[in-house]
């Protein structure tokens, strides 16, 4: 396992000189943000980051994300330019050293809460979701806390009526398209490709979602059976559907080499599917931490991990789900389990 954490580029409030001093970290997570979604990053962004990391002692192996353009999502003629870029990328982050990348392939909106600050009894504040207040939304006029309204208006629109005709079957074929495009500059660049979970994991707005349950997995790896092609196990967005067995799903994919990344978060059921994020730890929460650690460890998993969104605490004001101190106790709390799986393995 190599601990990471993420860190939004120099624009992220939290310096690499802090986050080098969280005990075990071995590297970040980030990506060059500037470059519209669908282009090439220069070279310069991505030697910048990697100089960045190399003073601080920290790594740069894994980028979240490369986003996917749309058109590339909606089958749209124009994909191949797209996945041409895509696969420059690539090969680009390979030259600097990076092995792993996460992606997801939700159309228009990736995650989804209804409140980014929801108050806990103790005073920290974290993200929820409630899907009653998000269903009474209308996503042609949408503002979302935290999306980030990258379009506008007709934009939007625009994208809603296109999808109108993408059936889930023709979504998942765009994703098999899209892969079997990259992945010989993933074998080229030795890049692991690590898909993220749908978040939450179900339908939005009418608009299909496909990496949402086991049987989403297993008919993505039985149709690119390609060893590039992994995924990203994200406790919180898989966990937040009540038919995924985590643990199960945990042990099952790290045993078949398929796990390359694991975000590890807590989230508390409120309903059915209402849920709100916690701290990291088994007690905080609905979802069984600490046996998801040991079903990754004992099955082989030797990826990397970074504790996901964490709470705001400490008076600290930080971007939701990403401030310092608690993915840094998350962290902590993930390097004791680690270490305690791995020990028990080898006694
Ligand atoms: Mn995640």
């Amino acid at each position: 396992m190599k601990m990471t954490f993420r860190w939004y580029g120099e624009s992220d409030s939290i310096p690499l000189s802090y986050i080098r001093q969280i005990p075990n970290m071995s590297g970040v997570v980030t990506a060059v943000y500037r470059v519209p979604v669908g282009e090439v990053w220069p070279r310069e962004d991505i030697a910048r980051l990697k100089e960045l990391c190399d003073q601080n002692g920290l790594e740069m192996e894994v980028i979240e994300s490369v986003p996917v353009h749309e058109d590339i999502k909606l089958g749209r003629p124009t994909r191949d330019r797209y996945i041409a870029n895509y696969a420059e990328n690539l090969r680009r982050l390979g030259e600097v050293g990076v092995k792993c990348v996460c992606y997801n392939f939700m159309p228009v909106f990736d995650w989804l809460r209804t409140n980014l600050k929801l108050e806990a009894p103790d005073g920290s504040n974290s993200l929820c979701y409630c899907h009653e207040e998000l269903m009474k939304l209308d996503p042609k006029h949408l503002s979302l806390p935290g999306w980030d309204e990258s379009y506008t208006q007709d934009e939007l629109q625009g994208l809603l009526a296109a999808y109108a005709n993408v059936s889930h079957e023709q979504l998942f074929d765009n994703l098999v398209y899209f892969l079997k495009g990259i992945m010989p500059a993933c074998q080229e660049a030795k890049i692991d490709m690590a898909i993220h979970p749908d978040d939450p994991p179900w339908d939005m707005f009418g608009l299909p979602r496909i990496i949402s349950s086991e049987a989403d997995y297993d008919r993505m790896f039985a149709a690119v059976p390609d060893p590039h092609n992994g995924m990203t196990f994200c406790t919180g967005s898989l966990g937040a559907g009540r038919f995924n067995d985590l643990t199960a799903m945990a042990a099952k994919y790290a045993k078949a080499g398929r796990i390359s990344f694991a975000h590890i978060r807590q989230i508390r059921y409120e309903g059915e599917k209402d849920f709100a994020e916690s701290g990291h730890l088994t007690s905080s929460g609905s979802l069984d931490i600490y046996g998801i650690v040991q079903a990754l460890v004992k099955n082989g998993f030797v990826g990397y991990v970074r504790p996901d969104h964490g709470r705001n605490i400490w008076g600290e004001d930080g971007k939701p789900g990403y401030g310092l101190y608690d993915r840094a106790l998350g962290a902590a709390y993930l390097n004791g389990l680690f270490e305690a799986a791995e020990k028990e393995l080898h006694t």
